[in-house]
């Protein structure tokens, strides 16, 4: 009884090894504002796993015409400026959250609309692909975060 446990448990830790450990991602997009094609997205990545893993590249699933990039935001000279990003690193064992005047997704070609949902096609560098689907909050709730 007590081997088989032992066993069950040294399988469920191996498969977590071999495997890419558990993944959670949450967030929300910002809604476009009248005459903008582009609106901020930020995600909450959480990786349980005990590998590094990556973010590669994001889609906008429901719009043939959308695209997102993947920012960061540095200051240089005290003036807040965009860097594109290649990939996010998502180290073991940590949260990346992107926020307001930091790290955030711009999404463009989409219409958002506050109370929508926004399905988003997460591409991992290990080959994993995830479908989330993330709220739409409206301008009102908006933080100041200008692109350009
Ligand atoms: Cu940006």
């Amino acid at each position: 009884m007590r081997a088989s446990l032992f066993t069950l448990v040294l399988a469920l830790l191996s498969s977590n090894a071999l495997g890419a450990g558990v993944l959670e991602v949450g967030g929300y997009a910002r809604e476009t504002l009248p005459g903008a094609n582009m609106a901020a997205a930020y995600l909450t990545l959480r990786n349980d796993g005990d590998t590094p893993r990556s973010l590669q590249k994001v889609e906008l699933a429901q719009f043939e015409h959308g695209s997102v990039s993947l920012h960061t935001t540095v200051s240089e000279s005290g003036v807040s400026r965009m860097r594109p990003l290649a990939t996010l690193p998502l180290p073991a064992a940590s949260t990346v959250t992107m926020a307001p005047g930091g790290l955030h997704l711009m999404l463009s070609g989409a219409e958002l609309a506050a109370g929508e949902q926004v399905q988003l096609r997460l591409h991992f560098a290990d080959g994993e692909v995830r479908l989330v689907n993330v709220p739409v909050r409206s301008a009102a709730e908006q933080a100041h975060h200008h692109h350009g």
